[in-house]
């Protein structure tokens, strides 16, 4: 099969996309010659094949990216790799329009959002390429005769694997932390979505970066990212997926090397709308929250607690506006939800669907197949839905979400905290110290306050309880991907 074919995008005309695997700077073949095909969600066609892992694959990826950690990467000052990152940036905003067309045509987002995404990576890796040369250590005073310094060493060859809702997204917060602080990495991109990564990874060989520092390959999950997970030369395993396979990277970074683990989960976050809030502004967010990205967020706003004197009138006006929620082609310009990524996740999400109708729930719009061909589900509210029920309790991933009352505000924070996970929460109320007395006690590694999904670079975003391990973004994730020493030099004196 080509390492590149020739496809069209309705925004971009033809475009040449690389199906090979990137690796050492060039696409390639697998070892054993397979394939895949990546699917239109739009109109659940074949756009084209790509080349996929194996073991064998991963293996080579893992020794380019460790020939580069031990070669002409470690040369290279940090300055040098903030001014990689930078140029990478610029290159990608350069290449906006194609990147966020090519995202829409294989993920099925509407091109709107994809166009917000790829805004993101590019704030995403300039920003990582400004902490390249910021990474310090410190000295520290311990007895008079010792001269302390900390340094933070890079770890070495990161496997990062990433889920198919946000591909360039995912990849850019994979990836710019660890190359500012000097590793090389592996990245498996998921298997619903390779197309856009393919496109990004000429960008990495464009702005100058050595052969072996970024290798980006396609492949499934119990091949290529179980390797991954399992590899004895791969020093980091970052992962953002589903709660069970996160479980399982765990294990087997456990019973190989015990390989640095980070995890980005699941979610099923509260979004608590208090009587005193501004109703109207409320409702934007709350739409937002939840049906943003298709439902397809992990940290969708997916539990909806209102408060029992505005319940009644909140249900009437977000029914409506859920309602005119544009679902369609992602190229309409207009389009604010397009299909859901695959025939499997169309069909998890509407198993739910139909739980909750056995469970009693009320549906307030929606709750069916928007029209008749492509993966699409009309924006659906659940109201009356009780903790027990599935609804409430799993995380669905898709355009619907389940509406509860409550009295007090000790009653909804109980409510919200009532669950396995922890990733995201809001709060909608016009008093100041509710929101602090609130936000402070829920159980969420962020909360935002009157508005939603409001994610930036700058800030880290990461779970509480089963949503994960570390943070990623800002400050923070610089530490996820360096090593800590301590240096102590005795500078003579007395013996012990
Ligand atoms: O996820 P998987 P799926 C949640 C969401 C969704 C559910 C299932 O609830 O409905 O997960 O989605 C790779 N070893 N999220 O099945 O399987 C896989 O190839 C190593 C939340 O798509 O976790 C892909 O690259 N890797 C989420 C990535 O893991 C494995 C985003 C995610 O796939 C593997 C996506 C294995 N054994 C889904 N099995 C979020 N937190 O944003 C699969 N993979």
């Amino acid at each position: 099969m080509p390492l590149t074919v020739e496809l069209k995008t309705p925004l971009t005309g033809p475009y040449k996309q690389p199906t090979g695997l990137f690796i050492n700077n060039e696409f390639v073949e697998g070892v054993d010659k397979k394939t895949f095909e990546t699917i239109n969600p739009t109109t659940e066609e074949a756009i084209c094949s790509v080349h996929e892992a194996t073991e064998k694959d991963v293996d080579i990826a893992v020794a380019a990216a460790r020939k580069a950690f031990n070669g002409p990467w470690k040369t290279i000052s940090p300055q040098q790799r903030g001014i990689y990152l930078t140029r990478l940036a610029d290159i990608v905003e350069k290449n906006s329009d194609l990147l966020s067309a090519v995202e829409s045509l294989d993920n099925g987002k509407s091109i709107s959002m994809a166009r917000g995404d790829v805004s993101s990576v590019v704030g995403c890796i300039r920003y990582y390429g400004g902490w390249a040369d910021k990474i310090t250590g410190s000295t520290v005073e311990t007895v008079p005769d010792h001269f302390n310094y900390t340094r933070y060493e890079p770890i070495g060859v990161c496997g990062q694997i990433i889920p198919w809702n946000f591909p360039l997204l995912m990849l850019a917060w994979k990836i710019s932390p660890a190359l500012a602080t000097g590793n090389t990495v592996v990245l498996k991109t998921a298997e619903q979505t390779p197309l856009s990564a393919l496109v990004f990874a000429q960008f990495v060989k464009e702005a100058g970066f050595p052969p072996g520092v970024v290798n980006i390959i396609s492949g499934f999950g119990k091949v290529a990212g179980a390797a991954i997970a399992s590899h004895m030369d791969i020093d980091k395993v970052a992962f953002t997926g589903s709660t069970l396979v996160g479980r399982s990277i765990m294990k087997a970074a456990a019973s190989s090397n015990l390989k640095k683990v980070t995890l980005e989960l699941g979610g099923k976050s509260p979004n608590i709308v208090f009587k005193d809030a501004d109703i109207e502004q409320a409702i934007s967010w709350v739409n937002f929250g939840i049906y943003y990205n298709h439902g397809q967020c992990c940290c969708a706003g997916s539990r909806i607690y209102v408060q029992e004197e505005i319940y009644d009138k909140f249900i009437e006006t977000f029914r409506k506006r859920a309602a005119a929620n544009a679902v369609g082609d992602p190229f309409d310009e207009k389009t604010f939800q397009g299909p859901q990524v695959s025939q499997l996740q169309y069909d998890r999400i509407m198993g739910y669907i139909e739980e909750g109708k056995k469970d009693g729930a009320k549906i307030e719009v929606g709750g069916s197949r928007h029209g008749d061909k492509g993966y699409f589900i009309q924006p659906t509210i659940f109201s009356g839905v009780t903790p027990d029920m599935k609804i409430m309790k799993e995380e669905i991933f898709g355009p619907v979400c389940a509406i509860a009352k409550f009295k007090t505000e000790e009653e909804v924070i109980e409510l919200a905290n009532d669950t396995t996970y922890g990733l995201a929460a809001a709060v909608h109320t016009n008093d100041l110290n509710t929101a602090i007395r609130v936000s402070n006690t829920l159980k969420a590694g962020t909360v935002w306050v009157n508005c939603y999904n409001m994610i930036h670079h700058q800030l880290p975003f990461g779970g509480y309880k089963e949503s994960g391990i570390g943070r990623e973004l800002g400050e923070e994730a610089l530490a996820n991907y360096t090593q800590h020493k301590s240096v102590s030099i005795r500078l003579g004196g007395p013996i012990f």
